[in-house]
């Protein structure tokens, strides 16, 4: 049986993320995160609840009772049509867009019916390479240094030519210092690790490897992408309390300890989407400009291999 998720069907969801993108957009910079996502929460639901498709959130903006809107199982669509599984980020990266800084993202994920794995509100320990390399080239359970040395092998060249992509904060103190000393290079985001792990996928970013902890739901986001253009990702997630065991015990997870890769993440085929807020190494911002507002979207279909860039101007 071919596969649900055909190109058209990518095309039609491709406005949920672009007409988040472009509410969002009109409050980058203004130093109000929760406007922002919001405004980008509420195009995206208005949007997925205009197609022909029965939808159900598996990553969303929080379980039922802390999100009215987008929620963890709440169904989008207009009920008629294939069955998804449906990923998102409205606003991946509210800071960013809140300080007008490189790299928000809206994003969206599509799966037929149980194809992504339902990811807690929690932390995950992720390392991420790009295409090319022989499977377990990096493992999540191996020493920083020896996952640059296996890398770099891999790759022909180097530790020093070998650069890697982590979220600046104090908690991977240990992790930057690590790297450094196996002689990479380290490249700080302030937020949006789904970009980070999509930059080991473009050599021109400089980045040939993501590690460090950052939300389950983006890694689940993050797998799709690679599904799609190649790449390799463990994770596993972090549970430092009570309330996280008891949010995974509710998602579903019954190992915790368990360690994911990409296939488990996202089982079969997927389609990612991510259309720029701001403008970045992945994609151009929303730009306002002559009465016309300029997007620009990333499309990769895991189904058909087809990787599109939509680029629209369309009247204010
Ligand atoms: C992570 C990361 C996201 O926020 O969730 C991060 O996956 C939050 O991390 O991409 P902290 O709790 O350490 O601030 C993002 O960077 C943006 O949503």
């Amino acid at each position: 049986m071919s596969s649900v998720i055909t190109d058209d069907l990518a095309l039609a969801v491709a406005r949920a993320p672009i007409n988040a993108a472009i509410a969002a957009a009109r409050l980058v910079g203004r130093g109000d995160e929760r406007a922002a996502d919001q405004a980008a929460v509420d195009a995206m639901r208005a949007s997925l609840n205009a197609l022909a498709i029965r939808g159900r959130v598996v990553i969303g903006e929080g379980e039922r009772d802390e999100a009215p809107m987008l929620y963890v199982g709440e169904t989008v669509g207009v009920g008629k049509g294939p069955e998804l599984d449906i990923a998102l980020d409205p606003l991946e990266g509210t800071t960013l867009a809140a300080k007008a800084k490189p790299n928000a993202l809206a994003v969206i994920a599509i799966a037929p019916k149980g194809g992504l794995l339902h990811a807690p509100d929690t932390y995950m320990d992720k390392i991420a390479v790009g295409p090319g390399y022989a499977d377990g080239v990096v493992d999540l359970d191996a020493s920083i240094e020896d996952n640059v040395k296996a890398l770099a092998k891999a790759k022909g060249v180097s530790a020093e030519e070998v650069g890697v992509c982590v979220l600046d904060r104090p908690r991977h103190g240990a992790i930057i210092e690590a790297l450094r000393s196996a002689g990479a290079r380290v490249h700080l985001i302030g937020d949006g690790d789904i970009a980070g792990v999509i930059h080991c996928t473009k050599p021109e970013t400089g980045i040939d490897m993501y590690v460090g902890s950052g939300g389950a739901p983006e890694g689940v986001l993050a797998a799709a992408a690679l599904k799609c253009v190649g790449g390799q990702f463990q994770g596993r997630l972090v549970i430092r309390n009570e309330e996280e065991r008891a949010r995974a015990v509710q998602a579903g997870i019954e190992d915790l300890k368990r360690r994911y890769d990409l296939n488990d993440l996202v089982l079969g085929d997927a389609v990612f989407i991510a259309t720029g807020v701001t403008g970045g190494s992945l994609l151009d911002g929303v730009r306002f400009a002559g009465g016309a507002v300029h997007s620009h979207t990333l499309i990769l279909n895991a189904a058909t291999k087809a990787i599109s860039e939509l680029r629209i101007r369309q009247p204010v």
